[in-house]
């Protein structure tokens, strides 16, 4: 065997990589690499339509993790509460509409994931810079909880908390890398999870960012 082919072999296994976590649970390792330029291309253009920023819990605490929206739907929590809107507070208008590769990576990931048929009317980006980190909590703002959500990882690396259906059990750590794709649905749906604080460093898309695309089914 060449050391070319082997490379290659190599790079196409890790690209297969799936791990299934528990029933309804799936990461697709490498998912995203193969389209990382158009969907980082995507990217800025919608962060040249509206700003990351952080938002403030309902007890009053900025979010480590800046956030935007683009889709039909966005979520937003202020010290009113979480909701999905479709209108940015900041501006007043409806969020950047949804990147048409965003939409097909989203669909393309449910599928694999042995969700048919996912059709997301919300993407909520966040962004990770060094020490940010989100506390473990359970996503349960959508109306549509038999929808899976499809979550991308771009950029630095980080350490996913993976709980379960109650807050005091025990959490596993899973290493999140560039092009990581998760799908999460039915019996994992309502599972508590977190991210641990993002470590410095510098991706060649990303800079010393973590991206994560969330893709949910709002209404
Ligand atoms: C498991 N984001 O935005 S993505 C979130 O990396 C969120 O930014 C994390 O948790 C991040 O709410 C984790 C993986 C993920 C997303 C949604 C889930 C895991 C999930 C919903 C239910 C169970
Ligand atoms: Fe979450």
């Amino acid at each position: 065997m060449t050391p070319d082919l082997f490379e290659f072999e190599e790079r196409e296994q890790q690209q297969a990589w799936r791990e299934q976590l528990c029933p309804g649970a799936v990461v697709l390792h490498g998912f995203a690499v193969q389209d990382e330029a158009a969907v980082f291309a995507a990217l800025l253009g919608v962060t040249s339509e509206a700003p990351f920023r952080h938002l403030i819990t309902p007890g009053g605490f900025r979010m480590s993790v800046a956030m935007l929206n683009c889709g039909a739907y966005g979520w937003v929590s202020d010290r009113n509460g979480y909701r999905y809107d479709a209108i940015d507070p900041e501006s007043g208008k409806p969020w950047p509409r949804m990147p048409d590769v965003f939409l097909k990576l989203a669909r393309d990931a449910a599928a694999s994931g042995e969700f048919e048929g996912f059709e997301p009317d919300a993407c909520l980006i966040n962004r990770y810079e060094p020490g940010a980190r989100l506390s473990l909590h359970q996503d349960k703002d959508e109306r549509g909880l038999d929808a899976p959500i499809v979550s991308v990882s771009l950029g630095l690396p980080a350490v996913f908390l993976w709980g379960g259906l109650r807050r005091e059990d025990k959490s596993v750590r899973v290493p999140l890398m560039h092009g990581d794709v998760m799908v999460w649905g039915g019996p994992a749906r309502l599972r508590y999870h977190g991210v641990l604080p993002l470590k410095e460093g510098n991706h060649h898309l990303t800079g010393g960012y973590r991206i994560n695309l969330t893709f949910r089914k709002a209404t």
